[in-house]
């Protein structure tokens, strides 16, 4: 199998080099918007973009990733809220287990019936490991997940969770506060996380500013992930390139 998206991240993490990424929400992806933030990801030098979303009404991922695909070369990364959220046209997919959760539907159950799908793709399979964090107020991914998120003052849950997910031979981690989460995922934790495992990190939910994205970055994130800041001003991708240029340097 083609694995040259994990390879990338893989060996941009351990070269301490931090990453950006872009969430696409295809509920909220007018042309104009994916124009735009096409554009400036390429400036802002994204490592790739992420495409899904926990509950899907008006958007099609089909339709999201084909405007994507004649709009960029960055690659195309689907984030399935559900086995529904497959498509072909994408360049990898995190294949998501929800391991903050006790419910065996997001554990296992979807996974079993996004297999065989799968298998008749060339998507590049990215083994994750995905952890809801308490942000302060129910988001709509631990709604519909029926899960419990970690609380976010028990930074040691979400280690040792991380560390069990290396363990199983997940070869990213993603801690997620959701989806316009009030409280981003908080350094403390971030760094404890990082202490516990070797995965490259991923951390998303509620980043809108540069402050909260440096914290990130700082505590041990290896790539941030970032949807709604930039649905609402996608200028701020720019400002976010110059802050990871400067931190890379
Ligand atoms: C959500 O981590 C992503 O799953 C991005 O969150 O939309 O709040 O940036 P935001």
């Amino acid at each position: 199998m083609n694995k040259s998206i994990i390879n990338k991240i893989q060996n941009t993490a351990k070269a301490n080099q931090k990453q950006l990424a872009v969430l696409i929400d295809p509920d909220k992806s007018s042309d104009e918007y994916i124009q735009s933030i096409c554009k400036n990801a390429k400036l802002a030098q994204v490592s790739f973009f992420l495409v899904g979303g926990s509950l899907l009404t008006d958007g099609n991922m089909d339709d999201t990733i084909s405007q994507l695909k004649q709009k960029t070369d960055i690659p195309i990364i689907i984030f399935p809220g559900s086995s529904s959220q497959i498509s072909k046209h994408a360049d990898g997919i995190l294949f998501l287990s929800l391991l903050s959760s006790r419910n065996p539907e997001m554990l296992i159950g979807q996974q079993v019936v996004a297999a065989p799908f799968l298998k008749k793709t060339n998507l590049e399979i990215i083994s994750t490991a995905y952890l809801l964090i308490d942000s302060g107020e129910q988001t709509t991914a631990s709604y519909i997940s029926n899960s419990q998120p970690i609380p976010a003052n028990k930074a040691e849950i979400a280690a040792c969770t991380a560390l069990a997910g290396e363990y199983m031979g997940m070869q990213v981690l993603y801690l997620d506060g959701g989806s316009g989460a009030k409280n981003p995922v908080s350094a403390e934790m971030i760094s404890k996380v990082k202490e516990y495992t070797k995965n490259p990190l991923l951390i998303g939910g509620g980043i809108n500013t540069l402050e909260k994205a440096k914290t990130a970055w700082n505590a041990g994130a290896d790539v941030i992930v970032v949807g709604n800041a930039f649905e609402q001003d996608d200028s701020f991708c720019l400002a976010l390139g110059e802050l990871l240029s400067e931190i890379n340097q």
